[in-house]
């Protein structure tokens, strides 16, 4: 056997800064340049036993062209390491975005809770956050039409409380052995695979008709809370009802808001749709840049309290999840702030291996008996065990309480903790050292006692499914209500079966006559189909103004981007001054040219671009300036990217400031003059046009149903 020529080894295991010797030729740069700081010390490649290697990129062979070898360890051990990475994604919210920060309270529920967390003003707690949509897989993108869900860890002197909420107050469903059925109904057809993460399908819609309990979050998800600008941008509840309790056990209920600093703001259905071709990882880059800029998101906690006999006069049982307590009803008190400061390091150590369980909770916080509730507090530590494969998932770094935790549990599958001695019962005499319970602060259960009939039973006071939906439909601006009716065309648009959308009209008849017209007319549906029986009858409550968006939207410019599209010949002064007066509103600016490399100006010097024409559309910004000469623009009226650029944003309700050499794509592009469309000079116009939406455009644009 002729001797395998190799890249020749190292002499010595510990590689030199520089040295060829162990590289192949992969890690070479297209120059032939190594990719390897010059002076840098890297430590030694091993195997996962610690043996030093000489060679990571040939495998172990008879000859230089002849077959590998089964000895080769090295390769067996790399390549079936590589073969398990991957774990079973969640069955549900499995694409997810994770970000570290803390909690600051800020009011003291000492009165309520003996909760330290609750309690302490001005104690920092460190938690995780995981922000996620529900029926997508992992891979799916960023931007569908979907619920987000909210998680947080909080991880507190008195152990882990995850308070695992959406960004939606209220669920579609009363009784969690609904949820499996739910669940296959929006995921993906099982005998075709598709859609992977939308509503607009067949099963979903089917599931619907038949549910009556679901109606009220139907019109939340067919709002545009479920198309966030941003994540940074989207309130979140803790949906059911909690008890805080103190000392003595005594309780009272409790609901949990956040509310995003800078105010809610969601995108167009068109513009949501476009962003997933543009950018399907749209607002997981928006959070990871805003926190490599120091722009550290930041939310409101705030509470709804109230006790049982308040409850009983409720006009809804506070105990249905289908139900929310109105801001009007029981005012918020903020308590705390949160911020999100830090990327977690390793996608998968973290955001992956992240388990949320509602059954995670502190002493002083206790759960009310919502049935969705009590469910869930099953469900998530069984699912964990499946997902990350063994009880010990606790042991997790981002799993791990921060404070001292012990007990008497052991053993498990990939159990990494050692505990010395004899002693692995409680209770015993033998270890001083062995963990006893603590009856005074310890986790006690709020005092309440249950009366009542055992039985598979749903309480009357669960009845009325319609009232709150037609509350929040008619709590909206007019053009939050045509979103509504338009995304509920277009979802039963997409539905194949007549008598499913037949089915879907008639709730909406309950909810709204109006609402059901348009639908109807929307879809060409006659005659208008009959509204099923109601379980109780609709009340006609009080509006809700706290229930829209546009009304919670902030004249601001934070946490948003700016798109100025420049080419050859444009002026630098006016770049410039847009960039200027952008920056200091808090906004970011991108500047896009038909060539990233950037653009030559009109005095010759050349300007860098952040993005290309073609791969960075107007769907990622908030407002775009068109600073053009007049040969660039007759150039671009030519590429459908650059009439796009500016026709999409006139659709999406943006402010457009151009130069008005600009103005042969201007027209191209079909725009009109209106408030949101203004000369170049004018920046302090754009700037205030920018912070909002031009929303009496939109008739102009667009028919909604
Ligand atoms: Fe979940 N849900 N859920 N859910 N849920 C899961 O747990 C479940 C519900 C929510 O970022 C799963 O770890 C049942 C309501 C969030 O890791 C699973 C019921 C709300 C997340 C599960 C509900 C949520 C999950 C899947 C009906 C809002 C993502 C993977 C009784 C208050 C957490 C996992 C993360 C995840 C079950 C209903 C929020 C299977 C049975 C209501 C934010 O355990």
């Amino acid at each position: 056997m002729s001797k395998a020529k190799t890249n020749g080894a190292a002499s010595s295991p510990k590689r030199q800064a520089g040295s060829a010797n162990s590289y192949g030729e992969g890690q070479l740069g297209a120059g032939g340049e190594l990719h390897q700081a010059a002076g840098a010390s890297h430590p030694e490649m091993t195997t996962n036993q610690g043996l030093p290697l000489s060679d990571n990129q040939n495998s172990l062979r008879a000859n230089a062209r002849g077959p590998s070898l089964l000895e080769d360890f090295v390769l067996r051990e790399k390549i079936t390491h590589f073969d398990h990475e991957r774990i079973p994604e969640r069955v549900v919210h499995a694409r997810g975005t994770g970000v570290h920060g803390y909690f600051e309270l800020t009011k003291s529920l000492k009165k309520y809770t003996r909760a330290r967390i609750l309690s302490e003003v001005g104690e920092k707690t460190p938690v995780f956050v995981r922000i996620s949509t529900v029926a997508g897989g992992a891979g799916s993108v960023d931007t569908p039409r979907d619920v987000r869900g909210f998680a947080v860890k909080f991880y507190t002197r008195e152990g882990n409380w995850d308070l695992v909420g959406n960004n939606i107050p209220v669920f579609f469903i009363q009784d969690a052995i609904k949820f499996p059925d739910l669940i296959h109904a929006v995921k993906m057809e099982p005998d075709r695979g598709f859609p992977q993460s939308a509503t607009g399908h067949d099963t979903f819609w089917d599931y619907m008709s038949q549910t009556p309990e679901a109606m009220h979050m139907v019109m939340w998800i067919m709002s545009d809370r479920t198309l966030p600008r941003s994540l940074r941008m989207i309130e979140a509840f803790g949906i059911h009802s909690f008890r805080l309790v103190t000392e003595g056990g005594d309780s009272v209920f409790v609901k949990f808001h956040w509310r995003p600093k800078l105010g809610l703001q969601s995108t167009l259905w068109d513009e949501a749709v476009k962003i997933a071709g543009a950018d399907q990882d749209f607002h997981r880059r928006d959070m990871f840049d805003a926190i490599a800029a120091g722009n550290f998101p930041e939310w409101e906690l705030a509470v709804q309290i109230f006790t049982a006999q308040e409850a009983e006069q409720f006009p809804f049982d506070h105990l249905d999840a289908t139900k929310l307590i109105p801001e009007e009803l029981v005012p918020l008190q903020v308590i705390g702030r949160m911020v999100l400061d830090r990327w977690p390091d390793n996608f998968f150590a973290e955001t992956e291996q992240v388990a949320f369980c509602p059954s995670h909770i502190v002493p002083g916080i206790d759960f009310s008996n919502d049935p969705l509730l009590q469910g869930r507090l099953f469900s998530y530590l069984d699912t964990q065990l499946s997902r990350l494969g063994s009880a010990n998932f606790h042991q997790i770094p981002v799993n791990a309480p921060k404070c001292p935790f012990a007990n008497q549990q052991r053993d498990g599958h990939m159990q990494m903790a050692q505990p010395a001695g004899r002693v692995a019962y409680d209770p015993n005499t033998l270890s001083d050292a062995a963990p006893r319970e603590t009856p005074t602060t310890g986790f006690r259960s709020a005092t309440a006692t249950e009366t009542g009939d055992k039985g598979r039973i749903r309480a009357a006071s669960f009845a009325d499914h319609y009232s709150q939906a037609r509350q929040f439909y008619r709590s909206q601006t007019g053009h939050e209500q045509a979103h509504i009716a338009s995304a509920l065309v277009f979802e039963l648009s997409k539905v194949e079966q007549p008598h499913v959308r037949q089915a879907m009209v008639g709730h909406l008849r309950h909810i709204d006559e109006d609402l059901a017209q348009r639908v109807a007319a929307g879809l060409a549906m006659t005659p208008m189909p009959a509204a099923p029986p109601a379980a109780a009858t609709v009340k006609d409550m009080e509006p809700s103004p706290a229930l829209q968006i546009i009304g919670k939207m902030q004249a601001t410019l934070s946490g948003r981007c700016i798109g100025i599209l420049i080419a050859d010949g444009s002026d630098g002064a006016v770049i410039a001054s847009f960039k200027a007066a952008a920056t200091a509103a808090g906004a970011g600016v991108k500047l896009v040219a038909p060539k990233v490399g950037g653009a030559k100006l009109a005095d010759g010097s050349m300007l860098a671009a952040d993005g290309q024409l073609a791969g960075t559309p107007s769907v990622l910004f908030d407002a775009v300036a068109i600073v053009l000469s007049e040969d660039a623009a007759k150039l671009l009226s030519e590429d459908a990217a650059a009439v796009d650029f500016v026709r999409d944003a006139y659709a999406h309700l943006k402010a457009i400031a151009a130069t008005s050499a600009s103005k042969t794509l201007l027209q191209k592009a079909g725009i009109a003059k209106d408030d949101g469309v203004l000369g170049s000079s004018d920046t302090g116009g754009f700037i205030a046009a920018a912070k909002t939406r031009q929303w009496v455009r939109e008739k102009s644009v667009r028919t909604l149903a």
